[in-house]
């Protein structure tokens, strides 16, 4: 019997015995117009679709597609044509007139708006910051035993520069009233059969009115691309994507906890420490999905690569958490017996990746490189795998084998 707080505790640096057979593989997507994920049926093909530059497709309706794992090296923003798609019902719009595109307040509000998208950029001072959005179920396809939902790779990740209106600002216009719980948000994206509920999510109202979520219009410096929300979509940093509505359309104020499948019955984590249950174990009790676990991923050197022996090998790549800003990068070039601190790359927010990069001088031979983020307030990465029922939350310790010859 695996006790979990001690899988908890055998995080980077209390590291013993590793488990060198489960080993995270990178692909060079750009260079195939297939891309095949290192675990069974992992084959994907590579898709373009409107604004977006050929992605691995996952599912058609709705279109699914994740970012080629190569992206994530060439800057710490992932461009928007880069960036992944999610979507549950297939019935997502395909025209809006952003003339007629309004945003529905109401529910347990003083007051009702109407918002046009002119006004949503004119009449509330904007804000701006760069934010990871992370599917709850990135790397959902290397959970072993597997797990049910979309089999996905490390590239249902991106990192973008979002502008927006502060929702604070939104409500306080409408004026909320005493006794409010929740708000809840819906899109204009529809089921295809009845029996399919609406995805419609909720926030806490202190977390709704805390200044940071914003209904974004702009991603990067231009209009939402049209499959990651155009015109406007709610950026909630810090906490995984499913909170982040696209194409927005209703913002209603309630006095009790929404109880809509999409919360009450999907995206909910085991209720305890690691989110995480023995394997094939169902978790009671559960709560909604939160803020990310902290991640760290090597970006330059793909699995199997080839290296110069005992040349200086420059190892980088990335790392986030759910807002707490990362502390330390920690890198072993040796299966994880030794680590150094990485050197940091640029602070671009607490929300936002953040790159490091470390050199190795590794002898003949193969090796195992690995990398292990902690955050400000100490949360760090299991080095072996944790699971629960639903894929989600994947932050294991990622290691790349390279051959240095
Ligand atoms: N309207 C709408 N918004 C949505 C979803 C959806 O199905 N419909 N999926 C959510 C989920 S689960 C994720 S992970 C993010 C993905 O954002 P992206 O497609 O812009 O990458 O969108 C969120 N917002
Ligand atoms: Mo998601």
């Amino acid at each position: 019997m695996v006790d979990r707080r001690s899988l908890l505790q055998a995080a980077c640096g209390a590291f013993a015995g590793s488990s060198l057979s489960k080993v995270t593989f990178l692909s060079d997507a750009l260079a195939e117009e297939s891309v095949h994920l290192p675990f069974a049926n992992g084959e994907r093909p590579l898709v373009s679709y409107p604004g977006k530059r050929p992605l691995l497709r996952l599912t058609s309706r709705p279109p699914q597609l994740e970012t080629p794992f190569t992206v994530f090296d060439q800057g710490p923003i992932t461009p928007n044509d880069a960036f992944f798609v999610r979507y549950h019902l297939a019935d997502i719009p395909l025209t809006i007139d952003p003339e007629a595109y309004r945003i529905e307040v109401g529910g347990k509000v003083a007051r009702k708006l109407s918002l046009s998208l002119t006004e949503l950029k004119t009449a509330f001072e904007p804000i701006e910051f760069i934010a990871v959005n992370q599917c709850s179920g990135n790397s959902r396809g290397f959970f072993d035993p597997r797990v049910g939902g979309g089999q996905l790779g490390n590239g249902a990740m991106g990192n973008a520069r979002w502008r927006g209106a502060p929702l604070k600002a939104v409500l306080d216009k409408a004026g909320v009233q005493a006794g409010a719980r929740q708000v809840v948000f819906n899109g204009l994206d529809r089921p295809v059969l009845p029996e399919t509920p609406d995805f419609v999510k909720a926030l806490d109202i202190d977390h709704a009115r805390d200044g940071e979520v914003i209904i974004a219009y702009a991603m990067n410096g231009e209009d939402l691309p049209w499959l990651n929300g155009y015109p406007a979509r709610l950026v909630v940093p810090g906490y995984y994507g499913t909170y982040w509505v696209k194409h927005l359309s209703d913002i209603t104020v309630i006095d009790d906890v929404f109880d809509g499948f999409w919360m009450k019955t999907a995206y909910r984590i085991p209720d305890n420490a690691c989110a995480c249950t023995e394997p094939g174990q169902k978790a009671t009790p559960t709560v909604p999905i939160k803020r990310f676990d902290v991640r760290s991923f090597i970006t330059n050197l793909a699995d199997g690569a080839r290296v110069r022996a005992r040349a200086e090998t420059p190892i980088k790549g990335i790392a986030f958490d759910g807002g707490y800003g990362v502390k330390t990068v920690l890198f072993s070039s040796n299966g994880g017996r030794d680590w150094t601190e990485a050197k940091l790359g640029h602070d671009l927010g607490r929300y936002s990746f953040r790159e490091w990069n470390a050199v190795a001088r590794l002898p003949a031979g193969e090796h195992f490189l690995k990398v292990c983020a902690i955050n400000a307030i100490g949360q760090s990465q299991p080095i072996a795998p944790l699971w629960n029922a639903s894929g989600y939350m994947r932050n294991a310790v990622e290691t790349v084998r390279v051959i240095a010859q």
